[in-house]
């Protein structure tokens, strides 16, 4: 895979990625990649499923895993969180097909992954064009500084939020209803080409609308962590889909589940 054309991420770039919590990266990923992704992605999507996303698709296809560890996405997330060494989290992929009532609903992400400290990144690349119609994300700006941690939830089929996980962490703040206060919120959304991304951070509060339009809306997550950061399971994470039995807390995530895509450990 040809990786000539790089985007290099500016300075500016960074800082509002810092300031914000989530950025718009226009034309981060090229049409060869692009097309790599949605060729993996009818491919994953070939394997009957009611769930409108999928997780970890890198370790069952290996162009999901070129892309994760040659493509400039693992580049990208070291400049922005300014940091010399990039873990692999997970990947994910999103499609909301034309009339897809499936909302995404408001959450941040790191309460739900064995992850902590400060540098830990999603790029959500676009393979459709987006707009709000078809479930453009939308982001609280800032949200990444309160340092909450909300409780974690289950999403039903659709994705919409449906009930707590069991075994919430204490520590863990009851969920705010942001959509019936979202007046209240300085929220930021962009419209997308194919080959853009957003990149923020994991305590940034998201969520999406469903898809009201008639071109479907594909979206390839990567989640990757900084150096500064180190792993931390406890029984409330996720459903445990990322417990790691080579690691015990406090770790560098380095290990065969997330490995290193850019520097060295
Ligand atoms: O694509 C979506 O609707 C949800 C994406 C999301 O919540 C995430 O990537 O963390």
């Amino acid at each position: 895979m040809a990786t000539v054309e790089q985007f290099k991420v500016r300075d500016e770039q960074a800082s509002a990625f810092e300031q914000d919590g989530a950025i718009l990266l226009a034309g981060a990923i090229n049409e060869e990649w692009q097309n790599l992704l949605r060729a993996a992605i009818a491919r994953a999507l070939q394997t009957p499923t009611d769930f409108f996303m999928r997780r970890l698709v890198w370790r069952t296809d290996l162009d999901f895993e070129r892309f994760c560890r040659q493509s400039p996405a693992p580049g990208i997330a070291a400049a922005l969180m300014r940091t010399d060494k990039v873990n692999l989290l997970y990947d994910q992929i999103f499609v909301k097909d034309p009339g897809s009532a499936t909302v995404t609903g408001w959450h941040n992400d790191q309460p739900y992954w064995p992850v902590r400290g400060w540098p830990v990144i999603t790029l959500w690349i676009a393979l459709d064009p987006v707009t709000n119609d078809n479930g453009a994300l939308e982001f609280i700006r800032g949200s990444h500084k309160w340092n909450r941690w909300f409780q974690t939830f289950m999403p039903d089929e659709h994705g919409a939020i449906l009930q707590p996980y069991p075994n919430q962490n204490p520590a863990f703040e009851p969920l705010i209803d942001f959509e019936a206060e979202r007046d209240r919120y300085d929220i930021v959304s962009w419209d997308m080409q194919p080959g853009d991304a957003v990149a923020f951070h994991a305590m940034s509060v998201h969520g999406a609308r469903g898809n009201v339009a008639s071109v479907p809306r594909r979206g390839y997550a990567v989640r990757f962590v900084g150096r500064e950061a180190y792993y931390e399971f406890s029984a409330t994470d996720e459903g445990g889909f990322l417990e790691n039995p080579e690691l015990n807390s406090g770790d560098p995530l380095d290990s065969e589940l997330f490995p290193v895509v850019y520097g060295v450990p």
